[in-house]
């Protein structure tokens, strides 16, 4: 089916079935599935939902909502995926956007919580699917009731909405269902790109924004564009204008847009932290960087009961 048939935007809403036979990719594909959308057990037999769009290619694992890949239509694949990643149910995918949330980096009071939040350890529902002519349009989303209560007090739900495409734009929306504020709400959309080689890119657009460097705990700013040569984790604030990542190799520009959001992370471990990491090929380093649209430190938010707070990153390359 060619898509000029598509008149109006085919929407499938997910209606919950009653406890039956089919397993998880069966009723996923049989509400869902269309001409640019099947599902699939993926690396580590989890379900994910592959997008094959005339416009771009893109793959979803319902575990941590994880987009792994997104490939433009005539590009080379936009995001890093590390061959050494876990696949495993309730465990982070090394690569791609990890969705950081409801905080970023450690838990601001209790160790035992896992870094970077819980959302991408959860696996998430699908809720609907459009397809149109430019577009295919997911929503994933879980609520409160599906956490463990020993990770959160608050009340919410969770939408995450993915729009794939010749340019792919992913947004976070939380809307509080309580009657008590949601204090501190931190997050990252934590987007790991592929790049010809660490020594051949330039990040622009935060020219004299100051950053913590979390290596140091030092706060400063530089007037000239980011190049990467040791390892680099700096947190940007605030941050006001498009981020642009200039690849000589790939001879491509990637842009990074964000809203709803005052930080950008930068990050690449380089040698010894690569070395450190399980989940991490030793020279991974070189061919990546994290250019994450966040709630970092003190852009955290406090979202009021039945307020919405959405952020999201669009990226365009050219
Ligand atoms: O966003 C940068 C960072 O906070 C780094 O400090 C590093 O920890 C990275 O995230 C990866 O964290 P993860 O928990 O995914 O290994």
């Amino acid at each position: 089916m060619t898509f000029s048939q598509y008149q109006e935007p085919i929407i499938h809403t997910f209606i919950p079935t009653s406890q039956d036979k089919m397993d998880l990719i069966e009723r996923l594909s049989k509400q869902f599935s269309s001409s640019s959308v099947g599902f699939q057990k993926g690396e580590g037999e989890l379900a994910c939902c592959q997008i094959d769009h005339p416009r771009a290619k893109a793959c979803i694992y319902l575990n941590g909502a994880h987009l792994t890949n997104w490939q433009p239509q005539d590009e080379q694949p936009v995001l890093w995926m590390s061959d050494n990643s876990a696949f495993e149910t309730g465990k982070p995918i090394r690569g791609g956007i990890p969705i950081c949330w409801p905080w970023f980096g450690p838990h601001p009071a209790r160790e035992d919580l896992p870094q970077h939040g819980f959302a991408r350890l959860m696996t998430w529902n699908l809720r609907s699917v459009i397809e149109t002519e430019e577009i295919t349009h997911l929503i994933l989303g879980f609520n409160s009731k599906e956490c463990d209560p020993r990770w959160t007090k608050d009340e919410f739900d969770v939408r995450y909405a993915l729009s794939v495409g010749k340019e792919l734009r992913v947004e976070l929306s939380v809307t509080n269902t309580g009657n008590q504020p949601m204090q501190d709400i931190g997050c990252a959309l934590h987007t790991y790109f592929s790049i010809s080689s660490i020594n051949s890119i330039q990040i622009r657009g935060l020219e004299g924004v100051s950053f913590l460097d979390k290596l140091t705990g030092k706060t400063s700013s530089e007037n000239s564009p980011l190049s990467i040569s040791q390892e680099t984790d700096r947190v940007y604030y605030p941050v006001t204008e498009t981020v642009e990542m200039i690849d000589e190799g790939f001879q491509r520009k990637i842009s990074v847009a964000g809203q709803g959001s005052k930080s950008t992370v930068v990050w690449n471990p380089w040698v010894e932290k690569s070395k450190r990491m399980a989940d991490f090929p030793d020279a991974g380093f070189q061919t990546m960087v994290c250019i994450e649209t966040a709630n970092a430190l003190e852009d955290t938010r406090t979202i009021s009961p039945s307020e919405t707070h959405t952020v999201s990153q669009t990226i365009t390359v050219s």
